[in-house]
């Protein structure tokens, strides 16, 4: 193999709880008030990474992001020394401080959206943070996402960063779990597959009617110009506003790509048949064979996908060609799904190998597999020009572990965000981990 894919795995931030803040994924509104465990919910994304690591595949870390972010409150108005400010924001403004307080950055399938090289005009790797800016929360997280991607990847002759697109409704972005990418080889040419919920401008595209569909046609169309991808390079589809209504908040919660492979629900899409054949066409062009599998409604319905994660899924190719599908333990749980996967690895599928994890931390505010990394095709030449700080190995493993252990509560729950020691904490605890990783100031206590 001459590229790899590399994953990044969002590392739990020490804040990890269920606020309930986000219309429209299920598991978080079910979930909101529970008692969360951001030490547990650490161990378990960190055990995946280690996992990936172990089985062979380039694994690396995105560190979480300085919470409760008590400059977002100033920037509300809340003013005085940060305690003040947030026993202010405790008593006038609870859900603004449970906003501030969440972990959301643990979803680096939402960090950005990544073209590598091979597809780009300019034959760098490209990332432009997403504005996530659905979701008051999760639109605070691009600055300090784009401080950490540039820390790790700095060298700007392999590796091109481009600001959040501007944050208004027209141009929301959810980054890469909206988006991904067909190929034979991860470094050659491939097409870029964006998949949009609405357009911002054309009311000919039909809307969900209860949930909102966070990605514009608009925003994903700005992101292949910026990337400077070539027009037949590119496959925009719409989102089936039928299952944004049912809890698909994002595309990636009902299909996953990998290589020539796409695995998706039959109800995912507008135009399946036309997107499909667009995508085989131009993945022909490049000397590439493009194969769908798509799974029946009456084997799994949306509603098992919503609850499963079944396409919230990791779709890795071994090194020897076949593919692994990397699953939720709630895949495990539920009968209809499990057979489906049973069934699928003994047909003549890609897809030869289940491995199932535990993220029931994550799973409950609707983060699995998928949503928890950031993947990034890369050749040698950028793989060596990533800060090795970021990249998974036994002993730093073995260290997160032990920083884990040293600062994270084992137990959160909302009247806990109001407790001012849990910023001294979050603060000790990632000025170690920036030294750690070896990313220099990024957080606001560090350079503001
Ligand atoms: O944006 N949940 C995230 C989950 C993101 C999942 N990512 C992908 N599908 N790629 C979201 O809805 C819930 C936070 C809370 O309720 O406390 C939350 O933000």
């Amino acid at each position: 193999m001459t590229a790899h894919e590399m994953n990044f795995d969002g590392l739990v931030g020490p804040t990890h709880n269920y606020g309930g803040l986000s219309y429209g994924n299920v598991a978080s509104h079910s979930n909101s008030q529970a008692v969360s465990n951001p030490r547990e919910a650490a161990k378990q994304g960190l055990a995946k990474m280690k996992a990936m690591m172990e089985m062979g595949f380039k694994q690396g870390v995105l560190a979480p992001h300085e919470r409760p972010a008590v400059a977002s409150l100033r920037s509300l108005g809340f003013t005085g020394s940060d305690s003040e400010v947030i026993a202010k924001a405790a008593k006038d403004a609870m859900p603004l401080l449970s906003a501030v307080s969440s972990a959301s950055s643990m979803w680096t399938a939402n960090a950005a959206t990544v073209s590598p090289s091979a597809d780009t005009s300019d034959g760098r790797v490209h990332f432009t943070a997403a504005n996530l800016n659905c979701k008051f929360h999760r639109a605070i997280e691009h600055p300090v996402t784009s401080r950490i991607l540039g820390a790790m990847f700095r060298d700007d002759a392999h590796f091109a960063h481009h600001a959040a697109l501007p944050a208004v409704a027209q141009f929301g972005d959810e980054g890469a779990a909206n988006h991904t990418r067909f190929c034979r080889q991860y470094d050659d040419p491939g097409v870029e597959f964006f998949v949009y919920g609405r357009s911002a401008f054309d009311s000919r595209y039909p809307m969900p009617e209860k949930y909102p569909a966070r990605q514009t046609l608009e925003a994903s169309q700005a992101v292949a110009r910026l990337h400077g991808l070539s027009e037949s390079g590119v496959v925009f589809a719409q989102q089936n506003p039928a299952v944004i209504d049912q809890g698909v908040f994002h595309n990636d919660v009902i299909s996953v790509g990998n290589a020539e492979v796409l695995f998706y629900h039959q109800d995912a899409f507008l135009n399946t048949e036309s997107m499909l054949s667009e995508l085989d066409s131009n993945l022909e062009r490049l000397g590439g064979r493009f194969q769908g599998i798509c799974v029946p409604r009456d084997q799994v319905s949306v509603s098992d996908a919503v609850r499963s994660y079944l396409f919230n899924s990791q779709l890795l190719t071994k090194s020897d060609g076949s593919m692994l599908i990397i699953v939720p333990d709630e895949c495990r749980q539920n009968q209809r799904v499990w057979s489906y996967l049973t069934q699928l690895t003994c047909t003549g599928s890609p897809i030869q190998e289940v491995k199932v994890f535990d993220l029931k931390q994550s799973m409950q505010n609707g983060g699995g597999p998928a949503c928890l990394r950031l993947r990034v095709a890369l050749n040698h030449a950028e793989l060596a020009a990533v800060n090795p700080g970021v990249a998974m190995t036994p002993a730093l493993y073995e260290r997160l572990v032990a920083w884990i252990e040293t600062h994270y509560r084992d137990r959160l729950c909302d009247l806990d965000l109001a407790d001012p020691l849990l910023l001294v904490e979050s603060r000790t605890a990632l000025d170690e981990l920036t030294q750690i990783l070896a990313l220099g100031s990024v957080y606001p206590f560090q350079i503001d």
